[in-house]
């Protein structure tokens, strides 16, 4: 049953890749696709390799996501990099990861200004070591202008939590007498999340054979299309990143035409 759900790496299509690309952007590009890294742990088991050797595999495949998503006209990709309950995780195995973004940046911020992406964060900032806030804070100064894809981490990220904030602020403005109870809607749930001034994710997708959510933009998911593919996270590639949005343009043909009615 779920077999079917799931997707294969799939079979190399003899075409270009630039014109695969064309092809793909004839028809409906998800404006933010959101994905969940999955199967780094998995890829460095399967080889003998400790799991950082896994998440340093992934940080590659960032890259090379980050530049095949700017190529096809996304507007936001986020990328959940690090859950609020990540610090579960051996502490050797979290002060490697948050090195990551440091690495990244100083390896990749050049080609990040030239691409015109602009980085940006979602989670609790504050909680982040120094050197990672450092690295975070300076890609975001750099990129500040940018107005080409906006490449959004999920840092230290939990979505129930941003959930309660939100109500946290809206109850406070009530307080205030800022706010009539009447007045609370989706709307204003919405503005106070971490994600107000970005489009709702279209598409996500998570690798690596799990079908779960784990606490990620429950909230902005609401309308998207899922993908889910077996291959792990250092092993998806332009390819793969293709196949999910062939998957996401077949079901938009199929229920784009009747919006609002099959559609729930
Ligand atoms: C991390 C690599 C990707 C797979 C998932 C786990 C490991 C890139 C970043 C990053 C974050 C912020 C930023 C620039 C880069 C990152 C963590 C883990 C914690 F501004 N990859 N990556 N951060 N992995």
């Amino acid at each position: 049953m779920l077999g079917k759900l799931m997707r294969k790496k799939p079979i190399v299509p003899d075409i270009k890749m630039s014109d695969q690309i064309a092809l793909l952007k004839s028809r409906k590009i998800p404006a933010h696709v959101a994905i969940i890294m999955d199967g780094n742990g998995r890829w460095a088991k399967q080889r003998n390799l400790p799991r950082v050797a896994g998440h340093h595999e992934g940080m590659k495949t960032v890259r090379r996501i980050t530049r095949v998503a700017s190529d096809l006209g996304i507007k936001v990709l986020t990328l959940y990099a690090f859950s609020t309950e990540n610090w579960k995780r051996p502490k050797v195995e979290i002060d490697f990861l948050m090195k990551l973004p440091g690495e990244f940046l100083s390896t990749y911020l050049p080609e990040l200004i030239e691409q015109n992406v602009k980085v940006e964060m979602i989670g609790n900032f504050s909680m982040l070591p120094d050197h990672t806030k450092d690295a975070i804070r300076r890609a975001m100064e750099e990129t500040a202008s940018n107005d080409g894809m906006t490449l959004n981490f999920a840092m230290n990220y939990g979505s129930r939590l941003e959930l309660v904030e939100s109500v946290k602020k809206i109850a406070n403005l009530v307080a205030e007498g800022k706010l009539a109870i009447e007045d609370i809607d989706e709307t204003q749930i919405e503005s106070h999340l971490m994600t107000a001034h970005l489009p709702e994710p279209d598409l996500l997708i998570r690798t690596s054979g799990e079908v779960r959510l784990s606490n990620f933009m429950l909230w902005q998911l609401a309308y998207a299309e899922f993908t889910f593919t077996d291959v792990l996270w250092p092993d998806f590639d332009e390819l793969c990143m293709f196949d999910a949005i062939k998957d996401f343009q077949s079901r938009s043909r199929r229920f784009g035409s009747v919006e609002g009615e099959k559609e729930a």
